[in-house]
């Protein structure tokens, strides 16, 4: 199977710009810098995504994550932070390697936009609820 452009990463192949590595985590600065900071935090085993990652190692990923949005607020004068995780090409996912983004948010000059608009007209939300809750059990 061909190997991702992470697990290249992981293993040397491509360069990048290092912030954090252990044994399971591997931190860098995304290519595409939306905000200035913008980090992606993955797992170093190949996992498609945060869906399909097991929960200790997803974990291990996501203590990183919160651990750079704290220094992107600290010292890089960041005034927000997004924590941002696509899963599947419908979600935007365009690596098929679990990743975590760490957005800082500065107010201005900025090359992300998230937009959440209300489209809950006609929905049943009880009906959604309670079809959710019954998995979650
Ligand atoms: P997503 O769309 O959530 O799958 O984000 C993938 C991100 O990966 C995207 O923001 C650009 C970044 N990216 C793609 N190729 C490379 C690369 O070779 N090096 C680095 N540092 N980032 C990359």
């Amino acid at each position: 199977m061909e190997k991702d452009i992470f697990c290249k990463i992981v293993n040397g192949e491509i360069p990048c710009h290092k912030l954090y590595e252990d044994e399971d985590v591997l931190a860098f600065l995304d290519i595409s810098q939306v905000t200035k900071g913008h980090a992606l935090v993955i797992s170093k085993k190949h996992y498609d995504n945060f869906l399909t990652i097991p929960q200790e190692e997803m974990h291990k990923v996501m203590d990183v994550a919160q651990r750079i949005g704290q220094v992107a607020i600290k010292y890089l004068g960041a005034k927000g932070v997004n924590i941002l995780s696509n899963c599947y090409e419908a979600a935007g996912q365009s690596v098929m390697h679990f990743h975590v983004h760490v957005i800082p948010r500065y107010e201005d000059k900025e090359g992300f936009i998230l937009e959440m608009k209300n489209n809950s007209e006609g929905l049943n939300l009880p009906a959604i609820a309670k079809q959710i809750e019954k998995e979650l059990k």
